[in-house]
């Protein structure tokens, strides 16, 4: 994997960069859509690359090895045969799935034992598992297996779970070194920085993560119940550690908002489920706030969904329409939710980088921050 800096903003730590893979390049900062089981839920994948255009998707390991399992997988030739999709997928480890079982996990030094929120079976995740099934599943880029914390967490509890992490981490490293590429295409592996929202823990995270050497690095542990004014503190601590010559990883964030304030601190990459799951709910983002457009208000406006017309569907269907498709819970409603939100949020990060390139993003996000900080 190469990493190539194009562009710094004077005034913020937001960089724009190309990383190339076998897959191809992605042009950075980036938001990668969820495709959780391998579908961006509601949407063709010709629909994602023609009419949303990711350099690259996201997975998740947990998921694909409860279903279709790595025996399916395998024999598919890979995730990118299986779902026909010939451009990047990065796949999570599964560390946060596993987290988010709650009461149906235990963690150990040696792995985590979890039931399926399937069947109800026992499975055992270990560092060592997790680097097979992900060769297997066969990403362009994959993740290390960490345990992502709670909010709030005690700092015994978070200082000993980030040294598991780092132990995890080394295990992940050495079991690679013994597993070769399976499909002709190489991956490559991120770290992931922990230790909660407490600084000198997150720096001392990213001390330990950087001293790996790695192609890629990913902050875990944000997003998952604390103050933004935290995880922006918790950023720029780690952004300011992990080596700038490398893509840095924000892991599962955020709000379009968030995702500006952490660019601006020097994330490249980004994922959420919020695009496409608060799309279902009916909750729609656009560059001048949040819609929910299942509100009355939009009974009879006739107006395109958003004038800013970023997608086909912003502009070929109403609001009305597109409101009426909630109210009888029709299908369609959801996937044309869906299309505009990833839409807008790539728009986003391309902007972003544009402004990046032009050394104008400071005053462009401060600018875009408050515009969206409404609901229509
Ligand atoms: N670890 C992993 N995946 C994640 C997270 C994490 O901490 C988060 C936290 N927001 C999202 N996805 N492995």
């Amino acid at each position: 994997m190469k990493f190539d800096l194009k562009g710094k903003d004077p005034l913020s730590k937001a960089r724009a960069a190309v990383i190339t893979t076998d897959h191809g390049t992605i042009e950075t900062p980036i938001f990668m859509p969820v495709g959780t089981v391998g579908t961006v839920k509601g949407v063709h994948q010709r629909e994602l690359k023609e009419d949303i255009n990711p350099d690259i998707i996201l997975s998740n390991t947990y998921h694909l090895y409860l279903r279709p399992h790595t025996k399916i997988l395998e024999k598919a030739g890979g995730l990118h045969k299986f779902m026909n999709w010939d451009r990047n997928i990065l796949t999570d480890s599964g560390g946060y799935q596993v987290y988010s079982l709650s009461d149906n996990r235990k963690i150990k030094e040696e792995g985590v034992r979890f039931k399926s929120h399937i069947d109800g079976s026992y499975h055992f995740f270990t560092p060592e598992n997790v680097m097979e099934i992900q060769r297997t599943i066969g990403a362009d880029i994959i993740m290390a297996f960490d345990e992502c914390t709670p909010y709030p967490c005690d700092y015994r509890y978070a200082k000993r779970s980030m040294h598991m992490t780092h132990r995890w981490l080394d295990r992940c490293i050495n079991h690679l070194e013994k597993l070769p590429f399976k499909y002709g295409y190489s991956q490559a592996f991120f770290p992931i920085v922990q230790g909660s929202t407490y600084k000198d823990l997150r720096a001392q995270s990213a001390e330990f993560i950087a001293s790996r050497d790695a192609v890629g690095n990913a902050i875990g542990g944000l997003s998952v119940g604390e103050p933004a004014e935290e995880m922006y503190a918790m950023t720029d601590v780690v952004c300011s550690i992990l080596p700038e010559d490398k893509p840095r990883y924000l892991m599962g964030v955020g709000t379009p908002i968030n995702i500006l304030e952490n660019i601006a601190l020097g994330v490249d990459m980004f994922d959420c489920v919020m695009p496409t799951r608060n799309a279902r709910n009916g909750m729609l983002f656009t560059a001048h706030g949040s819609i929910n457009i299942k509100n009355k208000k939009w009974e009879d406006d006739f107006s395109p969904i958003d004038e800013m017309g970023i997608t086909y569907v912003d502009t070929e269907y109403s609001k009305a329409y597109l409101r009426h498709l909630f109210t009888v819970n029709e299908l369609l409603g959801k996937q044309i939710a869906t299309i505009h939100n990833l839409g807008f949020y790539l728009w986003l990060t391309r902007e972003a980088r544009k402004h990046i390139l032009a050394g104008d993003f400071r005053t462009w996000k401060d600018m875009m921050v408050k515009q969206m900080d409404k609901r229509l």
